[in-house]
């Protein structure tokens, strides 16, 4: 009998029959699973269910708004190959927490949002029930799976496959539809406890063709300006000592995504990223590993990519992304970790390096580039600008590689990735492939729990603003969470005017002066403001030393930053009005 069934005796006749419920087999379900972290917002129907997962040991954090909850969840699947659970009420917390499942599906994070839902009978007849909603269907084209549990006795199917689905193969969201009613149902306890599956072997390795291996290699060992690039699918895999071996034994040139970096740090002598432009143009051929050519690489062609004839392999566990953009010439489909290896047995002792003016042309642009940035990072300007602020959490950074860093914003985002060095895997997470702002303090809170390492999540005015609430949550649960708001008073700068002179300000525009530090003392955290490189070094060095949680309001230059950051091309442009 499982540990949690309820000692309820139903008597009938003269036996007395120990029942469980629908509650009781959610919960004994995930514990079996190895699933102990919930993040949700509790109400009607769920509100009992978080109590009794608390009661039965789970931890269950309890956010202000499930959007919150769901980026928590996401990140945590990311970071421990587990799914995230996120939980919400029906309909609209059910929706609020849907940004997060579409969100966990496009990056490839393994998350089930379970929603609780209202009576079937009433929804499917759309009689107007108490937050009616058909969640099943809503859900079903933002996520992998999306599965609906009607009695107690498969509630143990229905998140085994919840879990496998979520896992399994290209990890993602998957969707978990509990009505009210079935939570309440019993059922004989021993039945239950025995209806449960441990789920064996959740995300099986998938081997790849060793013929595709040869392929991948032969297109490799034929190279002149060979490249690797390493995607987050490549930090998710945890295979990280044949990533770094693959690298080293193949003396290949590695450009690292952003959230890749760290899983070699990125002063290895190998490591391309200051020298991405060049090394994008130059290649003839392009490995890459848990990447896909989307947006962020600007889907394998154009301007970016230089005219040069290129050759693409690919590794990959989804075959369905051989293709999609460019032609791959040599496609290997495989869980990452089997495929390194076999990629590494394959090149053997005798694998000639690449040739060196090469990798010494990659090498030399790397050195320019970081010469010229080093004096910029050095500076002490008042108000400070992005790379004088940077530079100081650079360097702080660097003695601290277990930090955590949580990242978004235009220029804050753009900026931080380029300027922080990262020296450790799966220590940077960030907007992800729709660069979704509002990701900050949910990761935060799902990065601080899962790790129980120190955060810093570096945020944009604007982007901090779609999850400032959540501090409260922080302080609620002591996590050991620093927050640094690049105060620029708007998005991307704080200097638009309305052209008409009207009393409205610009859309891109915030109040001026804004003191986000205070909104962290309201709760109970510290909060400090600061105006110079110097000032904000020693606000976060304290918060990391402390573990508080602390929110530094770091005034940046109004002017400093630019439209869109990095990525202003991507702008429609207007034939009637032409902007200044
Ligand atoms: P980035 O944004 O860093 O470029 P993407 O999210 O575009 O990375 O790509 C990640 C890729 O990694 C996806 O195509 C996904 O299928 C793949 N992937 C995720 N986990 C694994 C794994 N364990 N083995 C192989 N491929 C994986
Ligand atoms: C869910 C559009 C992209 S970047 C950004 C917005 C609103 C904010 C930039 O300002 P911030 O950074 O954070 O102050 P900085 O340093 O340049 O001043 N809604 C969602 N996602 C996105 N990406 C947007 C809107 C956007
Ligand atoms: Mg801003």
């Amino acid at each position: 009998m499982s540990s949690t069934a309820t000692d309820t005796t139903h008597k009938t006749g003269d036996e007395a029959e120990t029942l469980t419920d629908g509650f009781h087999l959610v919960i004994d379900a995930l514990k079996l699973n190895g699933i102990n972290n919930v993040y949700g917002v509790p109400g009607i129907p769920i509100t009992d269910l978080g109590r009794y997962m608390q009661a039965e040991g789970m931890r269950v954090f309890s956010f202000r708004h499930e959007q919150h909850a769901g980026y928590a969840a996401a990140i945590a699947g990311y970071l421990t190959q587990k799914p995230g659970i996120c939980l919400t009420v029906s309909a609209p917390g059910f929706l609020n927490g849907l940004t997060a499942l579409a969100h966990a599906t496009t990056n490839c994070y393994p998350m089930i949002l379970i929603s609780g839902s209202s009576e079937r009978e009433i929804v499917d007849l759309m009689q107007g029930d108490y937050e009616e909603m058909d969640q099943l269907a809503v859900a079903k084209t933002l996520c992998k799976a999306a599965y609906r549990v009607l009695h107690a006795a498969d509630i143990g199917i229905g998140i085994a496959r919840a879990i496998r689905a979520a896992v399994s193969g290209r990890p993602g969201g998957v969707y978990l539809d509990l009505p009210a009613k079935l939570l309440g149902q019993t059922m004989n306890a021993a039945k239950g406890a025995a209806s449960l599956v441990k789920v064996i072997d959740a995300a099986p390795r998938q081997l790849p063709a060793p013929e595709s291996v040869a392929r991948a290699l032969d297109v490799l060992k034929n190279a002149k300006r060979p490249l690797i690039i390493l995607g987050k699918g490549a930090a998710y895999a945890q295979a990280d000592d044949d990533i770094r071996a693959l690298v080293e034994t193949s003396g290949i040139p590695y450009l690292p995504m952003s959230m890749a970096k760290g899983l070699l740090p990125d002063t290895h002598p190998l490591s391309a990223g200051a020298a991405r432009s060049l090394v994008l143009k130059e290649a003839d051929v392009v490995m890459l590993i848990g990447a896909r050519l989307n947006w962020l690489l600007s889907h394998g062609k154009g301007k970016t990519w230089g005219d040069k004839p290129k050759q693409f392999i690919q590794v990959d566990i989804e075959p369905k992304e051989m293709d999609s953009n460019v032609e791959i010439v040599a496609p290997v489909v495989g869980d990452i970790g089997s495929c390194v290896s076999a990629m590494l047995a394959g090149m053997g002792k005798k694998w000639s390096l690449p040739p060196t003016e090469w990798t010494q042309a990659v090498n030399s642009k790397c050195a320019e580039n970081v010469t010229k940035m080093a004096p910029r990072l050095q500076n002490n300007n008042v108000p400070m600008d992005f790379h004088g602020a940077l530079g100081a959490l650079k360097r702080i950074l660097a003695d601290r590689p277990d930090v955590i860093l949580v990242n978004e914003g235009a220029n804050t985002l753009d900026f931080a990735r380029s300027i922080i060095d990262m020296s450790k895997p799966r220590k940077r997470l960030d907007v992800g492939t729709w660069g979704v702002m509002g990701i900050g303090m949910g990761q935060a809170i799902g990065a601080a729990v899962e790790t129980g390492l120190p955060v810093l999540a570096v945020e944009g005015d604007s982007a901090f603003g779609f999850s400032g609430m959540e501090i409260e949550t922080i302080c609620r649960y002591n996590l050991p969470i620093c927050v640094v708001v690049f105060n620029n008073g708007g998005i991307y700068r704080g200097t638009d005017v309305n052209p008409t002179g009207g009393a409205d300000v610009a859309p891109t525009v915030f109040v001026k002066d804004a003191r986000y530090d205070k909104m962290m003392e309201a709760f109970g955290g510290v909060g400090v403001h600061a105006t110079s490189p110097d000032e904000l070094s020693r606000a976060v060095v304290a918060a990391l030393e402390s573990g508080k949680p602390t929110l530094v309001n770091a005034v940046i230059d109004e002017k400093a930053g630019t439209e869109s950051g990095r990525i202003g091309n991507l702008n429609p442009q207007s034939v009637v009005a032409k902007k200044k």
